[in-house]
């Protein structure tokens, strides 16, 4: 999400039994000294703090997603047309002052005017989105009465502008409540139906919008909206309420209807919406503390002597560990020793076209330079200066995400090896001592570094500008044109070489501090094990009536995300 939502967020309310189960959960990781669930904490708390709830449109491209949006702002704010318009991911919440930012790809977020954020989410304006842009969120005033939602456009599914549609299935699973946009011509296609099946994974909440209500008559409409009914009816039982909507003049009273029920969805249920999904998190971090406790309580019921044995069972020998710290530095230490190869290739793939654009432009001067060789000397040096940074500054900020990619993938690959370590760990204890420790691996997030600053360093040797004016200019003109042809060749090589090497130097301290935080998560779950296994039967009481709690909190839980109505899945 873009930085500026963390300004207006105010901690949503929590229910009181959610908010228990948060407490007790820190409680028992500080009475255990179960310094592991340190991120799965962290995440869950995360997530309570969050304060606004998603309401989506999809659908089919030219639907009228776009346009939906815009009636319901009150104000042409998103592009619309007749060919695939939208090709971008776009947020609009309340915000208390007018304001938009891009997110690129890269990481980079940039202040624009409202105004212009057709420029980046128009498929005519940022063909097959060259600008990268990852999403633009724009902050509205008049969104106050929706202050706890964030509406967003989604690109069309199924044009032909297959980018588009992974955009917006990419952006699936973020969703809170969904609206699917179907035209009345022609109406709910197979398609549709498996949009809605695929939403259904990742909320209960879809409604279905018939647009362009007006391109049929009373009794047209009527027909339509029963046939939709029906189908839907096949596979989830009245659970999808249909709207007719319009943006036309004339239909103000399917607009009011439709605004009225998102109202009581979305802002009088918002709290109960996001309540559903941190139960879920909440279940899963007090199954871990019970995890911990019943490992606790089990070894505490072994003899002295036994313990030691059921020790090296669980977490093995002392190289056995050595081995997992291992694996997690080799992973770190092969994405380091690939990044600059990485890098030199991927920026050699434009040295080419960096080139030309340099020889392009220097063409273009030439002619405005070459009646002296100390004018000629100056000008170029300065100006090739000059072009060679704006030209590196591009490439760097252009491939920001794929310099970033490597770090992301240590990520991803360290937080897979510990979740490895974790599945034998559970396995040796379900063998040592009848329970499993079945616990996760909350992703390792890279700090992610700036982009390097562009240093192009000494270009030329300066002393033959002081012979400059014996050179008699046009006898040697074209040399000089051709000598300068071979600077801006080398220029580039060279610039491009560093330019692989600032990335590689920006990523390497980035790298390690995975590494460490890698590391000490792997120290920390022996650490804990040790702990927990070392604890000395005494403690058993406490345990027993802990443990009781922790399940007694996820029976209310369950009961809660029970009692909320939910669309079934067909
Ligand atoms: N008659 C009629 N036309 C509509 C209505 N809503 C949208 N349209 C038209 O349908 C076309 C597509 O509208 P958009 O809002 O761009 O559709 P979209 O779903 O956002 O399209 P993509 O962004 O390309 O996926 C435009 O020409 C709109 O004028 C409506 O209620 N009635
Ligand atoms: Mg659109």
């Amino acid at each position: 999400m873009l930085s500026p939502s963390v300004e207006n967020a105010q901690a949503p309310e929590v229910p009181e039994f959610s908010s228990r189960a948060l407490g007790f959960a820190a409680q028992l990781a500080r009475r255990y000294n179960i310094s592991s669930l340190r991120p799965l904490l962290e995440s869950c708390r995360t997530f309570a703090r969050q304060d606004t709830l998603n309401v989506a449109i999809f659908g089919r491209f030219k639907a009228g997603k776009s346009s939906f949006l815009n009636c319901l702002l009150r104000r042409e704010l998103l592009p619309v047309g007749v060919i695939p318009v939208t090709s971008v991911i776009t947020e609009i919440g309340y915000g208390p002052r007018e304001r938009a930012w891009v997110q690129y790809a890269g990481g980079v977020t940039e202040e624009i005017a409202v105004d212009a954020i057709a420029e980046f989410v128009d498929e005519n304006l940022n063909p097959e989105n060259r600008k990268k842009v990852a999403s633009v969120r724009v902050d509205l005033p008049s969104l106050e009465e929706f202050r706890a939602i964030r509406f967003v456009d989604t690109p069309g599914l199924e044009s032909v502008l297959a980018h588009n549609t992974d955009v917006s299935r990419d952006w699936l699973p973020n969703v809170g409540l969904a609206i699917v946009a179907v035209g009345v011509d022609p109406p709910l296609s197979q398609r549709d139906i498996e949009l809605i099946r695929e939403l259904n994974l990742y909320t209960p909440k879809i409604t279905l919008l018939l647009t362009k209500a007006d391109l049929l008559d009373e009794r047209g409409l009527a027909q339509v909206e029963n046939y939709v009914r029906k189908q839907l009816n096949r596979y989830w039982n009245d659970a999808i309420p249909v709207y007719p909507y319009s943006i036309r003049p004339g239909f103000e009273h399917l607009r009011e209807q439709f605004e009225n029920a998102l109202h009581q969805e979305g802002v009088a249920r918002s709290s109960q919406q996001r309540a559903a999904i941190l139960n879920r998190k909440l279940d899963t971090l007090l199954a871990e503390c019970s995890g911990y406790l019943s490992v606790a309580l089990k070894s505490g019921e072994a003899a002295d002597s036994e313990r030691q044995q059921v020790r090296r069972k669980i977490l093995g020998d002392r190289q056995g560990l050595e081995d997992s710290r291992l694996a997690l530095r080799l992973i770190v230490r092969h994405v380091s020793t690939n990044l600059r190869t990485g890098y030199e290739k991927l920026l050699e793939s434009r040295e080419r076209e960096s080139r030309a654009r340099l020889l392009d432009e220097f063409e273009q001067r030439w002619p405005q330079w070459n009646s002296s060789f100390r004018l000629a000397v100056t000008s170029f040096e300065e100006w090739v200066t000059r072009a060679i940074t704006i030209e590196m500054t591009r490439l760097s900020n252009q491939h920001r995400g794929d310099f970033l990619e490597p770090l992301h993938r240590a990520g991803r690959q360290l937080s897979q090896t510990l979740q490895d370590f974790r599945n034998r760990i559970s396995e040796r204890t379900m063998e040592a001592l009848g329970v499993p420790l079945r616990t996760t691996e909350v992703e390792i997030e890279p700090e992610i570094p700036r982009s390097p600053d562009i240093r192009i360093g000494r270009l030329f040797d300066r002393e033959w500008e002081l012979i400059s004016f014996l050179i008699p200019m046009p006898l040697v003109k074209g040399i000089v044109e051709n000598h300068f042809r071979r600077r801006i060749a080398d220029v580039v090589f060279k610039n491009l070489s560093r330019l692989a090497s600032q990335w590689e130097q920006k990523i390497n301290p980035a790298l390690t501090a995975m590494e460490k935080e890698a590391l000490g998560r792997l120290d920390d779950l022996v650490a804990t094990l040790e702990r927990l296994l070392a604890s000395a039967g005494q403690q058993a009481p406490q345990i027993r009536r802990d443990l009781e709690e922790a399940e007694q909190l996820r029976a209310s839980l369950r009961q809660a995300q029970a009692a909320q109505p939910a669309v079934p899945h067909p």
